[in-house]
């Protein structure tokens, strides 16, 4: 028996409601009526007299006013599409149907090839004319940690957090291209009060004022079955539910915020997720692909992984229609493929992945285009909803359901031949997000799929340092890779090069030249500094950071090992204990600063470092 109320469970007349007239506003009177009219009486029936239970009313008229306001066509809009959605569902309409999939339109970039740097120098112009736009509302169930994601550091040498990693990107990119890069984040009920709090801790990091515009999305209600009636958890008790990363569209759209920008010459959008701490490494080469190629709609992709949950990108097929190249979500891409080109289902192909590429939600799009698709739809993206039917004749649901949106589905609402492509990049060069607890992350890695753990995500932060270091001409030799908790780790060396000390790969083969770094040794570059024929061995750290205005250039040094950053594992006690901290408990280990010798320079000006120490030419 279902746990929630729809009008065959809840009581029936509405003349305690009418008695509590009072209590409502003239706009509260306004929706009751319009939702009455659309047969959800059941949210008024039963009330008690006037005096008892008042606070509850109040509240749940307040809920239902919010809820109305923040969805474009209020609730009654809501319950209309829903009514659309449920029937389609009801008639097990499938929205592949006659469709074939087929290749995208794909730039693969993940041989770092001339193309690769000549997209990277285009989008290096352009990214002074885009905005980065983060969706950070989701929970991370899968994770289960107990705070906002953007708080949990992407690497533990130094701690630098995601919110911390994305903001200092675009404070050094705002600085080098002269131009103010706004940042949009879009928070829910779950983490804004965590995102704010940390924004103003940090001191907006560094951006300035009016750079970040915080937009947080909002729950919709819950629909109990297949007729639209709104789910009541008890009397004065609406269901909420969450409504998908897709609210971002709305959220421009609704707050104003997209067509500011645009006014402000914005001309393109970078949407990235809350994990994903390579987005920089390859975000500048997208956004050049799309200059290259005049893409509306410019899809990072992934080599996919069979049965990951990525989804995978296809151009559909069906006559008559105009094909659309769009993302299918990854627990419909096995029937879909079984169902047309591949009855064996999301088998690899000859070099092991998935036929299509893998979509990992990091988007380039056009503003133009997106003005126009935004003004048409209000900003509702391609809703869709995915009730659990309870019956076998498809009308009665295990649990509610609820309309949900994804970001990445905005192709869908095109209709003028906009150009949607996709840039396929190296795996861990653009994609590394953490997203699974370690025990998931382990089975993960036993069946040789990406872990996506807070340990595999910080592993390939350090590798993205390395595969830098080498594309610069540094002899890079990693150490051997262990395993800890059954993910695999390789100990170093760990490579951070800051955004001040390069925004591109190829600034980095411009800084780097010759020099050896191996084993579990560390390099961390802040700021304007050169390297030439430079040597970290194992178990050697070389730190230097720089304050704007003052360069160094680091020569003809060996860094002898000494104090070092100490890799340790966590024992069974410290990741059980609530003394360890979460963000180490998530990922089995520690690094350990032993004391380790920090070149930092804070006065403007030119330096050299090299084996006779730190000098000011
Ligand atoms: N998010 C929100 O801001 N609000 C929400 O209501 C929900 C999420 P998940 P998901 O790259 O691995 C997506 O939950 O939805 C934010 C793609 O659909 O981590 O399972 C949230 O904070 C899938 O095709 O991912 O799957 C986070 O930043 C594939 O690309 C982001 O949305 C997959 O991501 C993603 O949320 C992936």
């Amino acid at each position: 028996m279902p746990n929630f109320s729809s009008p065959a469970t809840a009581p029936a007349g509405l003349e305690g409601f009418h008695s509590n007239d009072g209590l409502l506003s003239p706009e509260d009177r306004e929706l009751a009526e319009s939702l009455i009219a659309e047969n959800q009486q059941h949210l008024y029936s039963g009330w008690d007299e006037p005096g008892v239970n008042d606070d509850k009313k109040r509240e749940f008229l307040k809920v239902l006013l919010s809820a109305h306001r923040s969805y474009p066509g209020g609730l009654p809009g809501y319950i209309l599409n829903a009514r659309v959605l449920l029937a389609e569902a009801a008639a097990a309409k499938n929205p592949y149907d006659g469709c074939t999939p087929e290749q995208p339109d794909i730039v693969d970039l993940s041989g770092f090839g001339d193309d690769y740097f000549e997209a990277e120098a285009a989008g290096r112009d352009a990214f002074a004319k885009t905005a980065v736009v983060l969706v950070a509302g989701g929970l991370g169930e899968r994770l289960g940690y107990n705070g906002i994601k953007l708080d949990i550091p992407v690497e533990v040498t130094e701690d630098t957090t995601y919110l911390s990693h994305f903001a200092g990107f675009i404070r050094a990119a705002s600085k080098k291209l002269g131009s103010r890069i706004p940042l949009v984040i879009m928070t829910s009920k779950d983490t804004n009060e965590g995102t704010l709090a940390t924004l103003a801790a940090n001191k907006y990091f560094g951006l300035e004022d009016g750079q970040i515009t915080v937009l947080r999305q909002e729950l919709v209600p819950a629909l109990a079955d297949i007729d639209g009636h709104l789910a009541l958890e008890k009397t004065y008790g609406l269901l909420m539910k969450p409504h998908g990363h897709g609210d971002i569209h709305m959220l421009l759209h609704t707050s104003g915020t997209a067509k500011k920008l645009a006014e402000e010459g914005v001309r393109y959008l970078l949407f990235i997720q809350d994990t994903n701490g390579q987005v920089f490494n390859a975000a500048l080469a997208a956004i050049g692909v799309s200059e290259q190629r005049g893409y509306d709609f410019n899809a990072i992709a992934v080599n996919r992984v069979p049965g990951e949950a990525v989804g995978g990108i296809t151009t559909l097929v069906k006559p008559g229609s105009p094909s659309l190249t769009i993302n299918v979500e990854y627990n419909q891409l096995d029937p879909l493929l079984r169902a047309t080109v591949s009855p064996e289902g999301d088998v690899p192909n000859e070099l092991g992945f998935s036929r299509f590429p893998g979509n990992i939600n990091l988007l380039v799009i056009r503003m133009e285009p997106y003005l126009r698709v935004l003004e048409s739809s209000r900003g509702i993206i391609a809703e869709f909803v995915n009730p659990k039917f309870d019956d076998a004749a498809r009308t009665r649901f295990k649990k509610p359901a609820r309309l949900e949106t994804m970001m990445q589905d905005l192709p869908k609402l095109f209709t003028s031949g906009e150009k949607v492509g996709v840039t396929i990049f190296d795996r861990a060069w653009c994609f590394s997000a953490c997203k699974n607890n370690l025990v998931e992350a382990a089975l993960k890695a036993a069946q040789n799929g990406p872990p996506e753990s807070a340990s595999s995500a910080e592993n390939d932060f350090y590798l993205a340092g390395r595969m830098k270091l080498r594309s610069a001409g540094m002899a890079v030799a990693a150490a051997p890779s262990v395993s800890i908790r059954g993910i695999p780790f390789t100990p170093g060396p760990r490579v951070i090069l800051r955004p001040s000390f390069a925004l591109t790969l190829a600034e980095v083969r411009d800084r780097v030249k010759g020099g050896t770094i191996s084993g579990a040794s560390t390099l961390v570059l802040d700021g304007d500094i050169r390297l030439e024929n430079v040597t970290v061995p194992d178990g050697a750290a070389l730190v230097v950071a720089v304050v704007p205005g003052a360069s160094v250039s680091v020569k003809n040094l060996t860094v002898s090992p000494g104090p070092t950053y100490l890799l340790e594992e966590l024992s069974d006690e410290e990741i059980a204990s609530g003394e360890t901290p979460e963000y180490l408990r998530i990922r089995g280990y520690r690094i350990v600063n032993q004391g380790v010798k920090k070149f930092t320079i804070s006065e403007e000006g030119r330096w050299e470092i090299d084996s006779s120490g730190l000098r000011r030419l």
